[in-house]
C-alpha cells in the first residue's frame, strides 16, 4: 500500500494531547484525535514510517478530587475512564500506534529519569511556591493574571497555596527559546499563534513550580517522596516515553531519535503555552532536539460559548457516531471549520452538509457510476486501451501536486474543498456526456461510452484515495465496491501514469466490480434526524 522505495528513511511522529480522565471524552477530544489520525493516514499512504500516539493524563489533583467525589481510588477512576477514550477511538477508526497512560511503567521511569537528570544538572532546584493555582486547568497563576479572583482561562475560582516546591529554571532558557521561535517559522502553526507565544515569553519567564506536597496522586520526586511531580511536567514527557525513550536510554538502539525530531504535536489553543514554552525548555535542559511543529487548533463552541460540563452543552461524539456513522462525524469536524479557527457546532449544519456533500454529491456519484458499469459493461471496467479524458484526470494531478504542502500546513480545508470540487466536476462530466444517450449500436458510440466509463471509474478511484485520510470507512467501501486492493500502485507525488497504471488493477484477471453495492451515506430524513 505505501511506497516502499522511500519508507526507509522518512519518519513522521504525530501526537495528540493526552486527555484527563476526570470525565468521559467529548467532541473536542474527538476533534484533535481525528486531525492527528488524518495526517497519520496521509503520511503512511505517502510512504512514511509513522508513529501516532495518543492517550490519557491520569495524575494530579484534579483526578484525585474527582476520584474522591466518586468514592473510588484515582487509579480505579483512570482504569474506568481511559477505556471510554479507547472505545471512542475504536468507533472513530483512530489508527494510533500507542495509547499511552501516564500510569504506564515505562512512562513513570522516563519522568523520574528526566527529573533526576535536571536536578543533577542544576536546572531543577528546591524552594517555596507562594501563589495561586487553578485545579481544573492544573495551572499555577500569578495574582496579576486573576480576573476577580478566578482563573483567566476557565473562569473558576483559583486557590491560594504556599508550599515547598521544586522549580524548573525557565528563566535560564528564555532568550534561547525566543531566538529559536523567531528563527524557525514552521515550529508554531498556524503562523498567527507565533506572535502570541513570543509576546508571552518576552514578558519574562519566571521559574516554574514543578512539584506539589499537599496531595499524593502523582509520580514521586526521586529521593524525596514528600513531593509529587507537577502533572504537566509528567504529562509532557509522554511524548518521549511513547516512542521508547527508556529503552533508548538502556539499549541505545531503537527509532527514538529518528522519530522525535519529526514530531508534530497537535493541541488545542488552550494548551499552546505548555507545549510552546514549558516543553521546549524541558527539552533544552535535557539536551534533546525540539519537535518539528506544534499545531494549535481552535475551539468548538456551542452557541458561541465554550463547551463545558457545568454549562451542560457538551456534545457526545458516541451518540453522533451511532446515529450517523464515524465518517460523517469526522467529515463534519474537519470540513466545517478551517483548522486553527473557532467554530460553532450546529446540528442543522451537520445535517445539511451530510445530505448535500456526502449523500448527494459523493454518495450519488459512486452509486451512479457503479450502476452504469453494471448496466453497460456487465460490471467490467473498460480497459486502459480506450483511454481516459485528459481534462478530467488533470484535475487530480493539480490536487495531488499540492497535497504534501497542504497537509504539512494543516490546510485540510483546501484539500477537502478541492476534493469536493472534483467530485462535482465528475458529476457534471457524467451529466454533460450523458452516456445513456449514446448510440452504442455504432462502433464509434461504443468506444466513446467506454472512454467515459473508464474516465469515471478512474476518477472514483482517485476520489477514494483523496478522501481516505479523512473518511477511511467510506474509502474502504468504495474500494470494496470497485473490487480493488487499496491504492496499490500509488506513488507520491502522483503522476498521470501512476493513476492510470493503478487503475490497471481494476482489470487484473478480468476483475469485475462487486455486484453488491453499499449505500455510502443514506440520506438523513425527518425520520432519522435528531
Ligand atoms: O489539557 N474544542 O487535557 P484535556 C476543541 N491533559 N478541542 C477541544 C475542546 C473544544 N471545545 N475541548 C477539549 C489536557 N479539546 C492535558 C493535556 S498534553 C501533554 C496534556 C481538546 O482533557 C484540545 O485538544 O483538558 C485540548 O487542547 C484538549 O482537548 C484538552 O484536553
Amino acid at each position: 500500500m505505501a511506497d516502499k522505495r522511500n519508507s526507509k528513511d522518512r519518519f513522521f511522529y504525530v501526537t495528540t494531547p493526552i486527555y484527563y480522565v476526570n470525565d468521559k471524552p467529548h467532541i473536542g477530544h474527538a476533534y484533535t484525535t481525528v486531525i492527528a489520525d488524518s495526517i497519520a493516514r496521509f503520511k503512511r499512504l505517502s510512504g512514511f514510517k509513522v508513529f501516532f500516539s495518543t492517550g490519557t493524563d491520569e495524575h494530579g489533583l484534579k483526578i484525585e478530587k474527582e476520584a474522591n467525589a466518586r468514592g473510588i481510588s484515582p487509579k480505579d477512576l483512570a482504569d474506568r475512564v481511559h477505556i471510554k477514550f479507547k472505545e471512542l477511538f475504536g468507533l472513530l477508526s483512530i489508527s494510533y500506534d500507542r495509547f499511552i497512560r501516564t500510569t504506564d511503567e515505562d512512562h513513570i521511569k522516563t519522568v523520574q529519569h528526566a527529573f533526576s537528570a535536571l536536578i543533577r544538572k542544576g536546572d531543577i532546584y528546591l524552594s517555596e511556591y507562594e501563589g495561586w493555582y487553578c485545579t481544573p486547568c492544573e495551572t499555577f497563576l500569578t495574582k496579576k493574571s486573576l480576573i476577580d479572583g478566578s482563573c483567566p482561562q476557565c473562569g473558576r475560582p483559583a486557590s491560594k497555596i504556599k508550599e515547598e516546591s521544586y522549580f524548573l529554571k525557565l528563566s535560564k532558557y528564555e532568550k534561547r527559546l525566543a531566538a529559536y521561535i523567531e528563527n524557525h517559522s514552521g515550529f508554531i502553526k498556524p503562523p498567527f499563534r507565533k506572535s502570541e507565544v513570543l509576546s508571552f515569553i518576552k514578558e519574562g519567564l519566571n521559574d516554574l513550580s514543578i512539584s506539589r506536597t499537599s496531595f499524593s496522586w502523582g509520580i514521586s520526586v526521586p529521593g524525596n517522596d514528600k513531593h509529587v511531580i507537577y502533572v504537566w511536567f509528567d504529562a509532557l514527557l509522554n511524548y518521549l516515553s511513547a516512542i521508547g525513550f527508556e529503552e533508548f536510554q538502556e539499549k541505545g538502539k531503537n527509532n527514538f531519535n529518528s522519530f522525535f525530531k519529526t514530531a508534530n504535536h497537535i493541541v488545542g489553543k488552550d494548551i499552546l503555552k505548555f507545549h510552546a514554552v514549558y516543553w521546549p525548555v524541558m527539552l533544552f535542559a535535557l539536551g534533546l532536539p525540539l519537535p518539528k511543529t506544534i499545531f494549535a487548533h481552535g475551539w468548538w463552541l456551542m452557541d458561541s460559548k465554550k463547551m463545558s460540563k457545568s454549562l451542560g452543552n457538551v456534545i457526545d461524539p458516541v451518540y453522533l457516531i451511532n446515529s450517523y456513522g464515524a465518517d460523517a462525524l469526522r467529515f463534519y469536524l474537519l470540513r466545517e471549520i478551517t483548522l486553527g479557527l473557532d467554530g460553532d457546532f450546529n446540528m442543522n449544519n451537520f445535517v445539511t452538509r451530510y445530505n448535500s456533500e456526502l449523500a448527494n454529491d459523493l454518495g450519488n456519484l459512486v452509486s451512479r457510476i457503479t450502476a452504469m458499469l453494471q448496466k453497460y459493461t456487465g460490471g467490467f471496467p473498460p480497459g486502459q486501451e480506450v483511454g481516459a479524458d485528459c481534462g478530467l484526470i488533470k484535475n487530480v494531478l493539480d490536487i495531488t501536486a499540492n497535497l504534501n504542502g497542504r497537509y504539512d500546513n494543516y490546510d485540510f480545508a483546501r484539500i477537502l474543498d478541492d476534493t469536493f470540487k472534483f467530485i462535482n466536476r465528475v458529476n457534471k462530466y457524467i451529466n454533460d456526456t450523458a452516456p445513456w444517450k449514446i448510440n452504442i449500436s455504432e462502433q464509434e458510440g461504443k468506444r466513446n461510452l467506454h472512454k467515459i466509463l473508464r474516465s469515471a471509474v478512474v476518477s472514483v478511484y482517485c476520489i477514494s484515495y483523496l478522501i481516505y485520510p479523512f473518511m477511511p470507512g467510506a474509502s474502504a467501501k468504495i474500494n470494496k465496491m470497485l473490487n480493488i486492493e487499496a491504492f496499490e500502485f500509488f506513488k507520491f507525488p502522483v503522476a498521470a501514469k501512476d493513476i492510470l497504471k493503478s487503475c490497471g488493477a481494476l482489470l487484473k484477471d478480468g476483475r469485475k466490480i462487486n455486484e453488491n453495492r453499499d449505500i455510502l451515506f443514506p440520506r438523513i430524513t425527518g425520520d432519522n434526524k435528531q
